[in-house]
């Protein structure tokens, strides 16, 4: 190609375009970014979560996906620690305390339904670790809606008005390992309190997968003190969300919604 005033002019202006249309498919994928990793939150405990359903800890509404809970056990005084979240239909849940910082040597981690019955348990999850696994694959929810997932430490589980809801030992193996359905003596009822020996205390995080922020809120004074981002949304940003969000919430004057 001959090199001329035109010729270079008429390669600005090619080249011009080309980053501009470069320069906005950039732009709009790093937005889709943000605003993925911005909507996943973690949670940490409010005080103390409560052991019932009514006194469960309810996680600020808007069905954002909720990769973490941390929280403490105290060994000191009754506590199992109860959360409200959402699961989808036919999406995969999990939970384990396995891999995460924490003290509580032995915890355990159950699944309650929407009515507080019992879905399944687990102790340890394996025979070399006391660390506690709902595994992948062990429960997907033919319907969408509210469950209640639970951590106490060994030895204090759920029970309801007619006995235990899951197996205990001598019933299941002695090394705790094994994910059980609430084939208890009281497996059919709903879980009225938690019963047993506390012998753990300790802090704890639970990594979750299909699960997300629960659809009831909790009350204004409670927002931003537990939910971190794990995203680059800031405080601010969610404050400023939370307001925009505030007419979508006015019917419920207790709650925020992030989403
Ligand atoms: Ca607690
Ligand atoms: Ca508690
Ligand atoms: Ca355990």
């Amino acid at each position: 190609m001959r090199i001329n005033a035109q010729s270079i002019t008429s390669f600005i202006a090619t080249e011009g375009r080309l980053l501009v249309v470069w320069a906005t498919a950039m732009s709009a994928l790093i937005t889709v970014l943000t605003s993925n990793q911005a909507q996943a939150v973690t949670l940490t405990e409010i005080g103390d979560a409560g052991e019932s359903l009514s006194t469960a800890q309810i996680i600020p509404s808007g069905l954002l996906p909720l990769e973490s809970i941390s929280g403490k056990i105290s060994q000191a005084t009754p506590d199992a620690d109860i959360f409200q979240i959402f699961l989808t239909e036919g999406k995969l849940f999990s939970a384990t305390t396995a891999i995460n910082p924490g003290t509580l040597a032995d915890p355990q981690l159950y699944l309650f339904d929407s009515s507080g019955k019992g879905i399944f348990a687990n102790d340890n999850e394996s025979s070399n670790s006391t660390q506690a696994t709902l595994p992948i694959g062990g429960f997907s929810p033919n319907q969408s809606g509210i469950y209640y997932l639970a951590i106490s430490g060994f030895d204090y589980y759920p029970v309801s008005a007619e006995g235990d809801i899951f197996p205990r030992f001598p019933e299941v193996s002695f090394d705790g390992v094994g994910v059980y359905s609430p084939t208890g003596a009281g497996g059919k009822s709903p879980l009225s309190e938690f019963d047993g020996l506390r012998l753990n205390g300790g802090s704890y995080t639970i990594t979750l997968t299909g699960v997300q922020t629960s659809t009831v809120a909790v009350p204004e004074s409670s927002f931003g003190l537990g939910i971190l981002t794990s995203g680059f949304l800031s405080t601010a940003a969610l404050l400023r969300k939370k307001k925009k969000q505030e007419s979508v919430v006015s019917n419920n004057k207790l709650g925020v919604n992030v989403a």
